[in-house]
């Protein structure tokens, strides 16, 4: 597949990756000159950023800024040419473009599962359009069942806290909790913590079948858990999310 800077990929995509582009490209379609943006983190939200990384090297776009809203994101915005700014100094967000791990049929999302939720949530929910983009693999009945909803936590009393959301939910059918670890670093076999952008830890819930219960009710009872600093539901955020499927057809939600 040509370049970022050639035109989208026909709709014949037939690969996931292919599709992850073509969903990125039609929400770039959106991005309009002088417009300051929250950027996504991902696979499918580093497409959109090769794309703008193109359309800002041709001249086609001017004047756009983002907000990176993890790290990763950060140094591939830089190596693109993406200018920056810090959320604090951002007047406004017009609008945040990125992926997700999952759709419900009311455009609620699971976010998170590369360890970026806080910073996602902080800026996708600091105001504008907030377009999701993902392909067809995304689509899940209810949340929770391809995988875990991570949840961010503070390393002090992160396992009390792990007990905490364990006490709270173990009720709910087929649920499960552990703290996420990564392989660790010297190379051997042993597993270490994995430490989010912001230093914290990530607990990651299982559930089955998916979240059968009340979302908000979930979100609120995780809320209330001290040492809990936010969750990967982003409940009714999306403004749109854009879907690529293999038919090569492109639905956007609302
Ligand atoms: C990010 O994109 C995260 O919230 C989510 O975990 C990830 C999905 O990654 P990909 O686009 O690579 O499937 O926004």
């Amino acid at each position: 597949m040509g370049s970022a800077g050639s035109p989208p990929p026909t709709l014949d995509a037939t690969t996931q990756e292919d599709l992850k582009r073509v969903a990125a490209y039609k929400a770039v379609e959106m991005v309009k000159s002088d417009m300051t943006l929250g950027l996504g983190t991902g696979s499918t939200a580093a497409h959109a950023l090769d794309r703008l990384g193109a359309l800002l090297r041709n001249g086609a776009l001017r004047g756009v800024a983002g907000v990176p809203t993890s790290l990763k994101t950060e140094a591939h915005a830089a190596r693109v040419g993406i200018p920056m700014l810090a959320l604090a100094d951002a007047a406004e967000i017009h609008l945040s473009i990125d992926g997700a791990d999952e759709v419900d049929p009311d455009l609620n999302l699971v976010k998170g599962r590369g360890g970026s939720l806080l910073r996602e949530k902080m800026i996708e929910g600091a105001g504008g359009r907030f377009v999701v983009i993902v392909d067809e693999s995304k689509l899940v009945p209810r949340l929770g069942c391809t995988g875990a909803v991570p949840v961010e936590v503070v390393p002090f009393g992160s396992a009390y806290t792990l007990g905490l959301i364990r006490k709270v939910f173990d009720q709910l059918p087929g649920f499960s909790a552990r703290l996420r670890t990564v392989k660790s670093k010297a190379g051997d076999d042993a597993e270490e913590i994995f430490v989010t952008d912001n230093g914290n830890y990530i607990v990651e819930m299982f559930f089955d079948d998916g979240i059968h219960g009340d979302l908000r009710a979930i979100s609120d009872s995780l809320l209330r858990i001290t040492g809990v600093v936010e969750h990967g539901m982003f409940l009714g955020m999306a403004t749109s999310v854009i879907i690529a499927k293999k038919d090569g057809s492109v639905s956007v939600l609302t």
